[in-house]
């Protein structure tokens, strides 16, 4: 039998936390032959809260799950990790500026890197959840510079799922027949959701749809403002449907994309499509053998040369502002 992964989960007592760490037991993120350990590392007030979880865990019986530590010790979270699932994080309160919280979620995410990168197996990989993800991510990797940067990456795999099911509505085709949908940009409202290289059923989305009216009053909006949409209705912000989105993208990264089609995953610019080198930014990927790659070549048009370039305006001035607060 395989040596059980080690998967961390920090926010492990929150609500994505209670969706993810049932589909993660099941064998969903990483495949159905192999079994994982979980890490639940949450803060000493919730720590109780992640041992009821944890019973929940066993009480399901999975025949994959190989065990569970419950902890608010990063070295004990972290130490071994193959899969760091960075969750947890400051939400923004009431009259809280942009500059409070990326202070209070440097106190979180630099001590993350240090750990990880005291401790975590050569292989690891993270994904960061917690908002801002981008910069967060940023954080953690500057504070772990033995881990190949391209092992740290923040979530916009549900950016991209919300906008294969807007376009799927919209043209009324299946989900399954959407490809190279593409998020480009930072994870918040400013992201560019693209859709010139996306094909429905094998034809140029862009072209099915043909109404850049859509396009620019329906689409982008409905997809950067979904998360808004969703609190208003459910009174609680996304959870399931991050959860499937984290899933998504450790599943895609470590067993790769289909052929002919890509992902979105929010990584390290190598300078691709004038992203400034070093920012942690959403693009087209392909993944392989575990690894991901920007795809290369896209032509960019100036509707999308524009809200590109907003995008990682707002990436820049979230570095700008974490690199003054000392943080990276
Ligand atoms: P919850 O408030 O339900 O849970 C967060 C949990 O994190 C809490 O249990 C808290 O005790 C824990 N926590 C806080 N600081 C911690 C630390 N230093 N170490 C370990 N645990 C810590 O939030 P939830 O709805 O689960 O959302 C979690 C994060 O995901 C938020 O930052 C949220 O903004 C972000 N999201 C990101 C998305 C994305 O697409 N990238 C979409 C969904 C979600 O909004």
């Amino acid at each position: 039998t395989r040596t059980p992964v080690n998967v961390t989960v920090t926010g492990a007592a929150g609500q994505i936390g209670y969706a993810l760490l049932f589909r993660i037991a099941s064998g969903q993120l990483l495949g159905p032959d192999v079994p994982v350990h979980l890490r639940l590392l949450e803060i000493p007030q919730a720590v109780k809260a992640a041992e009821g979880t944890a019973m929940e865990l066993d009480d399901a019986a999975f025949p994959l799950l190989a065990g569970i530590d419950v902890t608010d010790d990063l070295k004990k979270a972290f130490d071994g990790t193959n899969v760091a699932l960075l969750v947890g994080a400051r939400p923004r309160t009431k009259g809280m500026e942009r500059g409070d919280l990326l202070e209070a979620n440097g106190g979180i995410f630099k001590p993350q890197g240090e750990a990880i990168n005291a401790g975590a197996a050569d292989d690891v990989r993270v994904l960061v959840v917690g908002n801002p993800a981008n910069t967060n991510a940023l954080i953690a990797k500057s504070h772990a510079p033995d881990v190949p940067a391209d092992r740290f990456t923040a979530m916009t795999r549900l950016d991209h799922n919300r906008a294969i099911a807007q376009l799927s509505k919209k043209v009324e085709t299946p989900v399954a027949d959407i490809k190279k949908i593409a998020i480009w940009g930072n994870h918040s409202a400013t992201q560019y959701p693209d859709i010139f290289h996306a094909e429905v059923a094998g034809r140029n989305a862009a072209e099915v749809v043909n109404d850049e009216g859509w396009l620019r009053d329906t689409f982008i909006p409905t997809v950067a403002k979904r998360g808004a949409a969703i609190i208003e209705a459910r009174g609680a912000s996304s959870a399931a449907s991050a959860a499937s989105a984290a899933i998504d993208h450790v599943h895609t990264w470590v067993n790769g994309t289909a052929e002919g089609d890509w992902t979105s995953m929010a990584v390290v610019s190598d300078g691709s499509y004038g992203v400034p080198e070093g920012l942690i930014s959403s693009f087209p990927v392909v993944c392989k053998d575990g690894k991901w790659e920007i795809v290369q070549g896209l032509e960019i048009n100036d509707f999308s040369r524009e809200r590109i370039d907003a995008s990682v305006r707002e990436l820049e001035e979230e570095r700008d502002a974490v690199r003054n607060l000392g943080l990276i």
